[in-house]
C-alpha cells in the first residue's frame, strides 16, 4: 500500500477522489441493447445472451424451472444451508424492526394526517454472475422485499450456483430468469413475453448493468442507487490488531481490481505493521491477482490528529467504515458520512456482508453523503392520508384561503370557501 505521510488538507480532494469512469462509451453500447430488448422481447434476450454470455437459451429456458430451483437444496452442504438460514433469520430480524407503526397525527383540532407504507408492487432484483456467486445479495434484497409485501419479485441472474437458487427460495422468489448484463435490466424495465416489467430495480453489477439502470431511471423506473466499485475505509490506532486490519482491507480488495481500500491512522507504527502483514496475507489468497491490483490503487494516509482523521473520513464518505480505535463508539458519533460503520476489533466488515443482519447494499462513490443503504424503506413507498372534520375545516380553512389568495389561485380558495359557506348555512350562528 502506498503510504501518504501527513498530507496537507489541500491535497485531500485529490487523494480521496474515486476513479472517474467515462460513461459515454458505455452508454453507446448499452442504449442499443436496451432498445433491442424493448422491441424484440424474449427473442432479443435469447440472441443477446448467446452473444455476450455464450449461453443458449430458448423461450422455455429463460425462466429457471421450479424443478431446478427445488433441486438446489440437495446440492448444498448442511453446513452452508444452516449458515444461509441463520443469515436469513438475522437479516429478517433487523429489517423487521424497521417497520414503523402508523401514527395518526392531529395537527390542529379536527385535522388528522398519517402515513401508510405500501410495498412496491413489482420489483426486480439483479445478481451478477462472474467469479463470486453473490447469493448473500439475494438475501439482502429478497428479505426486505418479502417483508415489504412486494407482490411480484423478479430475479435476473446469469449465476447458476445452487446457493443463489436456494436463497431465492428462502425469500419466496419464484420468478428467476437466467439472464444477465444490460439485457436483463432492459427486460425488467420494459417487460418481455416472459419477464415481467417492474417499477423498481435493485442490485449490483458491472459498468454495463449500472449504465442500464441509469438509463432505466431516466425513463421512469426507480433504482436503488447508482453503484460504483465497492470500498472500505479503516481508521485504526495502536489498539488495532494489524493482522485484523490487513484482513479487512483484503476482504474488500478481493471483490474486484477496481475496489477502493483506504487505511487512515495517526500511528506510523500501525501503518507499517499493517503493510507487512498485508503482503504475507495477500500471497495466500486464491484471488491474489485481483486483490493486489486493488491494493495498487489504495492508500494508507497518516494524519496528525484524530480530529483530522474524522474530517478526512467524513470527506471521503466510505461505503464501509471500520473503526478499529480505542473509543470506537464515540468516534462513530462524529461520523456524518458513511454507508455502514463497524466498531472495534471484533467487528469485521464480512459480518455485515453476510450475516449480522444489516444490509450490504450500500452507497459507494461518495454517495453516502446523501444516500442510505438498502433497507425495508427501499421497498415501500409511503402514502399520506388526511381527514378533516367540519370543525377542523373551520379552523384550517381561513389559513388555506389566505395562502391561496396570496398565490392568486382562486379555485384553491373556493374549494375551501364553498365548504365553509355550506357549514355556515347548516349551522347559522
Ligand atoms: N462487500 C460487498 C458485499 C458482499 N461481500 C457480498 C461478500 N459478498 C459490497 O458491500
Ligand atoms: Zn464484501
Amino acid at each position: 500500500m502506498n503510504i501518504i505521510p501527513f498530507p496537507d488538507r489541500t491535497e485531500w480532494p485529490a487523494l480521496l477522489a474515486r476513479p472517474v469512469q467515462s460513461t459515454q462509451q458505455i452508454d453507446a453500447i448499452v442504449g442499443p441493447i436496451m432498445n433491442q430488448v424493448r422491441t424484440g422481447g424474449d427473442a432479443a434476450l435469447i440472441e443477446l445472451t448467446q452473444r455476450f454470455d455464450k449461453v443458449t437459451l430458448t423461450a422455455d429456458t429463460l425462466a429457471v424451472s421450479p424443478v431446478v430451483l427445488d433441486a438446489a437444496e440437495a446440492q448444498l452442504s448442511d453446513e452452508l444451508k444452516a449458515a444461509i438460514r441463520q443469515a436469513y433469520q438475522n437479516i429478517r430480524t433487523f429489517h423487521e424492526a424497521q417497520r414503523q407503526p402508523v401514527e395518526k397525527i392531529e395537527t390542529m383540532p379536527g385535522v388528522t394526517c398519517w402515513r401508510r407504507s405500501v410495498g412496491i408492487d413489482k420489483v426486480g432484483l439483479y445478481i451478477p454472475g462472474g467469479t463470486a456467486p453473490l447469493f448473500s445479495t439475494v438475501l439482502m434484497l429478497g428479505v426486505p422485499a418479502q417483508l415489504a409485501g412486494c407482490r411480484e419479485v423478479v430475479l435476473c441472474t446469469p449465476a447458476t450456483h445452487p446457493a443463489v437458487y436456494f436463497a431465492a427460495k428462502l425469500v419466496g422468489i419464484t420468478k428467476v430468469f437466467q439472464i444477465g448484463g444490460a439485457q436483463a435490466i432492459a427486460a425488467m424495465t420494459y417487460g418481455t413475453e416472459s419477464v415481467p416489467k417492474v417499477y423498481k430495480l435493485f442490485g449490483p453489477g458491472n459498468q454495463y448493468v449500472t449504465a442500464a439502470k441509469m438509463l432505466a431511471a431516466k425513463e421512469g423506473t426507480a433504482i436503488d442507487m447508482p453503484a460504483g466499485p465497492s470500498e472500505v475505509a479503516v481508521y485504526a490506532d495502536d489498539t488495532a490488531v494489524p493482522a485484523f486490519v490487513a484482513a479487512d482491507l483484503l476482504s474488500q480488495a478481493e471483490h474486484g481490481p477496481d475496489s477502493q481500500v483506504l487505511l487512515v491512522s495517526t500511528s506510523r507504527k500501525l501503518v507499517e505493521l499493517v503493510n507487512l502483514t498485508l503482503s504475507t496475507q495477500l500471497g495466500k489468497l486464491p484471488r491474489e491477482a485481483v486483490a493486489s491490483k486493488a491494493l495498487d490503487n489504495s492508500k494508507a494516509i497518516l494524519l496528525d490528529t484524530p480530529a483530522d482523521a474524522i474530517d478526512l473520513l467524513n470527506d471521503y464518505a466510505a461505503e464501509h467504515l471500520i473503526l478499529s480505535v480505542a473509543d470506537a463508539e464515540q468516534v462513530a458519533e462524529q461520523i456524518i458520512n458513511a454507508g455502514s460503520i463497524f466498531l472495534g476489533n471484533y467487528t469485521p466488515e464480512s459480518a455485515g456482508d453476510y450475516a449480522s443482519g444489516t444490509n450490504h447494499t450500500l452507497p459507494t462513490n461518495g454517495f453516502a453523503r446523501a444516500y442510505s443503504g438498502v433497507s425495508l424503506d427501499s421497498f415501500v413507498k409511503k402514502i399520506t392520508v388526511q381527514h378533516i372534520t367540519p370543525e377542523g375545516l373551520q379552523v384550517l380553512g381561513p389559513v388555506v384561503e389566505a395562502m391561496a389568495e396570496a398565490e392568486s389561485l382562486d379555485a384553491h380558495k373556493r374549494a375551501v370557501s364553498l365548504r365553509l359557506a355550506s357549514l355556515a348555512e347548516m349551522n347559522p350562528a
